[in-house]
């Protein structure tokens, strides 16, 4: 009687390490799912209200991107890359916004721009090099 008891003892244990290690496991899982990629791109740096920083970025082919815009300019901006209909939408002064898109499949280059009438043209435009 007593070796049964030890026996269900164990059993019990060994059931409940296994049960533990699936759990660890399966919430192991959850951490492999790909997190983009992150870009942060500021207008306003040392007080260049219409310019971005960088004015350039890079990023591979068909990449899941994340875009952070960080407005630390006095007035209203947006980003927008017109060609891959990447938008994000008007921030205003000391906000964020961001977007997440998957590069093209091809290697180009493509403009990002502010959109509000005036800002391009007063310099708010940047490169995205997709290679
Ligand atoms: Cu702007």
């Amino acid at each position: 009687m007593q070796n049964i008891n030890f026996k269900l003892v164990i059993f019990s244990s060994v059931l409940i390490v296994f049960i533990a290690l699936v759990g660890a496991c399966s919430s192991d899982s959850s951490s492999n799912v790909v997190q983009p990629n992150q870009l942060t791109i500021t207008s306003g740096v040392d007080g260049a209200e219409f310019a971005f920083d960088p004015a350039t970025i890079e990023v591979g082919v068909s990449e899941t991107i994340k875009i952070v815009f960080d407005n630390k300019g006095t007035i209203a901006h947006d980003f927008e890359i017109p060609d891959l209909e990447v938008v994000i939408a008007t921030t205003n002064a000391g906000n964020t916004g961001e977007v997440t898109m998957v590069a093209p499949s091809v290697p180009g280059t493509y403009d990002f721009i502010c959109s509000i009438p005036g800002h391009k043209e007063a310099g708010m435009v940047g490169k995205l090099i997709v290679q």
